[in-house]
């Protein structure tokens, strides 16, 4: 079970898990794209994107990394028409402060019984959008939540415990320009007892290793992935800081 998996990974050191959008990268690049960062140290990786995937991308995208590695993967998706059965687990999430109930329950209703009879492994995730949020703000339809205010983002959090969540997700938006503040993941990390999930704008090992100190479990990076010429090291730096973490 990677939820066990994922436990037990924690005791070791923070964990970094290595987002793959498959509207962005072919199955060829994902090949590469997924060889390289194994070889860095990644945990896993988190299939998904903000753009419309379509089924057959998914699908794809997700044999090509279980055939280049045997680490977990995990879907991480915007709608319920993309769900790929063949994934390991998902993480079957809530965007708690969406405006919308299509990204609050209604996806989730969508995909329910396909999770079911495909036999993913559902990870429940509170997922909460920090300002400046980007096309996860935009698409989910979220007011993203102040960076300057990190008990509202306690609230959210507490709540998503409190509903049964395992995992409480911080986003800030891919690509955004800073990642969500140490401040709120502090607050955050002191009040709940869930894993904490930290992603968007983590660029350097720096900035990785502070979202770690801040209390971050796992540390998501997609965009230096994508952009990165010098894709092993550069992973490699940044995965040993969270692993050291
Ligand atoms: C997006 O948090 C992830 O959902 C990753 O963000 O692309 O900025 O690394 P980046």
């Amino acid at each position: 079970m990677i939820h066990d998996y994922i436990i037990k990974k924690r005791k070791e050191h923070p964990l970094h898990f290595t987002l793959l959008d498959p509207g962005k990268s072919s199955p060829e690049e994902l090949i590469n794209l997924a060889t390289q960062t194994a070889a860095a140290g990644t945990d896993g990786f988190l299939v998904g994107g903000s753009t419309d995937l379509s089924l057959e991308k998914v699908d794809a995208a997700v044999d090509v990394i279980k055939e280049t590695t045997h680490l977990p993967v995990i879907l991480f998706p915007t709608h319920a028409s993309s769900v790929s059965g063949r994934a390991d687990a998902i993480f079957f999430m809530s965007l708690l402060n969406s405006e919308s109930r299509q990204f609050l329950i209604g996806e989730q209703i969508a995909s329910a019984r396909w999770v079911k009879k495909t036999g993913l492994e559902p990870l429940s995730m509170a997922y909460l959008v920090v300002e400046p949020g980007m096309a996860a703000g935009r698409i989910g339809q979220a007011q993203p939540l102040p960076r300057d205010n990190p008990d509202l983002v306690v609230s959210y959090a507490l709540a998503g415990q409190y509903l049964g969540m395992s995992y409480i997700y911080l986003e800030a938006g891919s690509g955004a320009s800073q990642p969500v503040p140490s401040e709120i993941i502090k607050a955050v990390r002191d009040e709940i007892d869930v894993f904490q999930i930290v992603g968007g704008g983590i660029k350097t090992p720096e900035s990785a290793s502070e979202v770690v100190r801040a209390g971050a479990d796992i540390v998501v990076t997609g965009t230096l992935v994508e952009t990165s010429e010098k894709l092993k090291e550069d992973m490699s730096n940044l995965i040993q800081a969270i692993h050291s973490g």
